[in-house]
């Protein structure tokens, strides 16, 4: 396949086929050929030998080609506001003039307050967010508001602390026993190996446990499901090792040779027998006990996990716990378990991000509360909530986000939109407009990913990165966010650390792999070979050299150095009072196979197939609450109040409901878009969070549900039709 092919030779041909990488989505990576008809995109097709999509390509790849590449309301040139926020009154400017504008007040600001005054922020792994690091590092400032706090991070924070990057299961060596908790792989296709290689290895019958609140079409294929409450991973995972030790079923090698502290990490277990754990998590004593047996006798076996588990204050020790399984169990870096894959040869350039932060964590908000998060240069958002109402530890004047719909993603909504109203300077790098650009100062258009030439999959741990070429043209004066970004560092006053081109920097990326990026662009991808085991020669990278059960790191910043459940803050354990106020525990953020956060709305083809925000709910609470099947209900917290559609189903615990995420109708009026009355966000909570990692609880809070007399205004409305005519 000719993937030379520039756009402007496009134009020439009338009807040609080329070879990229996908980002229809967030995370991405999947092979796919897109048909090209005059330079316009109008068909994509999976690449059957690309090694981690195998062929697939999901929905969402459709709806972006024939909805939202050429939708009506993309964003086409840089526009500042000129009426009051929120009012909708913009004016076109020129690229120079919004750069010159943010260049300036920036470094006013800067100069008034300084850097750590401007925040910097974007999403989850779009590909670009290395270069949002490389803008702050340059500008000094240590904060840069992202999802780390719940989203992958804290794995990265907890395998950084035992000396390692994250293992993830090397499906292609097919392990004999698959463990999917808090992931529901098959829809997500997060991170690393996408859903295709979870199901391909369930074909061959391995052993299949699954951990999850929900029956979901993955827990219905497993030979064990664990149904356990949301939030109590913890206390499961632990008395499974109670079990595994007890029993005798670790690896005694392993812990012998590679390991310390795991005495003191078996007298914590003691805490943890299974009907200790049966009352914590809801799950029968039984169930864990032969889940822990299964798990620790077959050979090879992985853990595939998601942020089922780490959207809670048991985040940090959620992740620890089932890599120490893994490593318990002689799984860790063995073929077929979890293994910690090496970067690509072009990829190890992690100063490319700056290097200041860590001389400034002093400075970065909550840096001295959240260690862990500060370890690897994450802050949690309330820090920069709670900094905009009190002007401490100093000011917050201006923030710059990048791929990011903060009004939508962030918990406790009603404060997140105060905070963007009073905050003085505020840009917003998008597609479309969302919630969160009408809330902005100056909005600049991004191109989409078919747009504009960048390396793909850098920030993943599965040891490949992809050329993700440009094939089509971007309209009006859209820019990629590379582009952007690097004349951004560059009006800020720092031209010795950006580039002339942003294409050079993809050629500064590939250096140490050899080829640049016109040669890279024509490659089907780089990865170096996995090494097993390589702890064996090498240790870990702790500062013992060895595997720390016991994990001496926390105890001197004043956390516990062994795994504990800590109870949500919001749980049927609290008062009665509260209790019988909000009685269901809820879990949100479920992921569909339509919607990628809060993206895809605009779709009319995803949006015909999943029209509503849907609410999991078991037929005794439904009855109980006097609402059917296809009814809309409220879904109230102590912070607020959302319109979802029930769908009433036995696949979760009649105390558990479970919501999806990220709603909003971007066919009502701005500046809401409706999303007060469906956005799960208005209902979490900002405060009460993970004490390591400042985590915010996403999954396991507590709630009401009724039913709602009328549908939301979005659907009793008329209102402009979707999509891109
Ligand atoms: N289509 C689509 N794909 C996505 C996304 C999307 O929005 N849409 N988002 C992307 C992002 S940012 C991420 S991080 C990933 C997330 O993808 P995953 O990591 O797969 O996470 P979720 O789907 O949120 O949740 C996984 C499962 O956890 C269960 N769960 C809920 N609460 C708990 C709990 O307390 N404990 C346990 N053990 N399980 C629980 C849910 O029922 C669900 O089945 O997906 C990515 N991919
Ligand atoms: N209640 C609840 N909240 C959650 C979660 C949950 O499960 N429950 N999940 C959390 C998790 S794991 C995550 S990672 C976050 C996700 O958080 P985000 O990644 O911040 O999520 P999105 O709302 O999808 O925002 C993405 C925005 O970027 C725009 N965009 C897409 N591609 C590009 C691009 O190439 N360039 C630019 N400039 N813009 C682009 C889209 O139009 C959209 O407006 O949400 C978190 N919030
Ligand atoms: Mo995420």
């Amino acid at each position: 396949m000719d993937t030379k092919t520039s756009a402007e030779n496009l134009k020439q041909n009338k009807t040609e086929v080329v070879h990229t990488n996908c980002r229809a989505c967030g995370h991405a990576g999947c092979g796919a050929f897109v048909t090209l008809e005059d330079g316009k995109a109008v068909k994509i097709a999976g690449d059957k030998k690309h090694p981690i999509s195998k062929g697939y390509l999901c929905r969402k790849a459709r709806g972006f080609i024939e909805d939202m590449q050429y939708h009506k309301d993309r964003l086409l040139y840089p526009q500042k506001r000129v009426g009051e926020k929120g009012e909708g009154k913009w004016e076109r400017i020129s690229w120079d003039e919004a750069l010159t504008t943010i260049a300036e007040k920036f470094n006013q600001i800067k100069a008034e307050d300084g850097p750590e005054s401007v925040i910097f922020g974007h999403g989850t792994g779009r590909s670009h967010h290395r270069f949002v690091y490389r803008v702050a590092n340059a500008f000094g400032s240590p904060n840069v508001l992202a999802n780390g706090h719940v989203c992958y991070l804290p794995r990265l924070a907890v395998s950084k602390q035992l000396g390692m990057s994250v293992p993830i299961v090397d499906y292609d060596n097919h392990p004999e026993c698959i463990m999917s908790w808090g992931s529901n792989t098959i829809k997500s296709n997060a991170d690393e190996y996408i859903g295709v290689n979870l199901g391909l290895n369930l074909k061959r019958k391995p052993k299949y446990i699954v951990v999850d609140p929900q029956r979901t079409q993955l827990a219905d294929k497993a030979d064990i499901w664990l149904q356990l409450r949301p939030g109590t991973d913890v206390a499961l995972s632990m008395a499974m090792m109670h079990v595994m030790v007890k029993e005798d079923l670790y690896d005694k090698h392993f812990v012998e040779n590679y390991t310390t502290g795991f005495d003191k990490f078996c007298e914590r277990l003691e805490e943890y027998s299974p009907e200790v754990a049966e009352e914590i998590t809801w799950v029968p004593k039984e169930k864990i006990i032969e889940a822990a047996r299964v798990f620790a006798k077959i050979k090879p076996a992985a853990i595939q996990w998601g942020v089922g588990i780490e959207h809670g204050v048991n985040c940090a020790d959620s992740d620890r716990t089932l890599i120490f399984m893994s490593a318990l169990t002689g799984n860790l870096d063995a073929k077929g378990g979890n293994v910690m894959f090496g970067p690509p040869p072009g990829l190890p350039r992690m100063e490319f991000c700056g290097t200041n932060f860590h001389d400034n964590v002093d400075k970065m908000l909550g840096g001295k509360k959240y260690r862990l998060a500060a370890s690897i240069n994450r802050i949690t958002p309330h820090v920069i909530w709670d900094a905009i109402e009190t002007g401490k530890p100093y000011p917050i004047r201006g923030m710059i986000i990048n791929g990011s719909n903060p009004l939508a993603v962030r918990a406790n909504t009603s404060r997140v939109h105060e905070s963007l109203k009073k905050l003085e300077f505020l840009v917003v790098m998008d597609i479309y407009p969302t919630p969160t650009t009408e809330m902005a100062d100056i909005v600049l258009p991004a191109a989409t990913w078919m747009e504009h030439n960048n390396i793909a999959d850098y920030w993943k741990s599965h040891g490949y990165i992809f050329p993700r070429p440009k094939i089509v043209d971007a309209p009006g004066e859209a820019m990629g966010d590379v582009e952007m970004l690097n004349e951004l560092g560059k009006k800020l006053g720092f031209e010795d650390q950006f580039w002339d081109t942003y294409e050079e920097s993809l050629d500064y990326i590939l250096e140490p792999a050899g080829v640049t990026w016109e040669q890279f662009k024509d490659m089907d991808y780089l990865r170096n070979e996995p090494e097993y085991k390589k702890y064996e020669t090498e240790g870990f990278k702790s500062k013992s050299g060895k595997f720390d059960f016991y994990i001496q790191q926390n105890a001197d910043w004043g956390y516990d150095p062994l795994p504990h459940h800590q109870e949500p803050p919001e749980s049927p354990a609290r008062e009665a009072e509260f209790v019988e106020k909000f009685p269901l525990v809820l879990t949100t953020g479920t992921r569909t196979a339509e919607y990628f956060g809060s993206e895809h709305r605009q779709s009319k083809l995803l949006r015909k197939m999943h029209p509503y925000p849907l609410l999991n709910i078991h037929p005794d609470a439904a009855a109980e609450r006097g609402i059917e099947h296809g009814d809309w209900v409220y879904i109230e917290s102590p912070r607020g109040k959302v319109k979802h559609k029930a769908n009433v189903t036995d696949a979760i615990d009649p105390r558990v409901v479970a919501a999806e995420f990220a709603w909003w109708y971007p066919e009502m009026k701005a500046p809401d878009y409706g999303f007060r009355e469906c956005s799960i966000n208005f209902l979490t909570d900002d405060k009460n969070v993970g004490p390591e990692s400042g985590s915010t609880n996403l999954k396991g809070l507590m709630c009401q549900v009724s039913k709602a007399d009328e549908a939301p205004a979005a659907y009793s409305e008329s209102k402009p039709e979707l999509g891109i005519a």
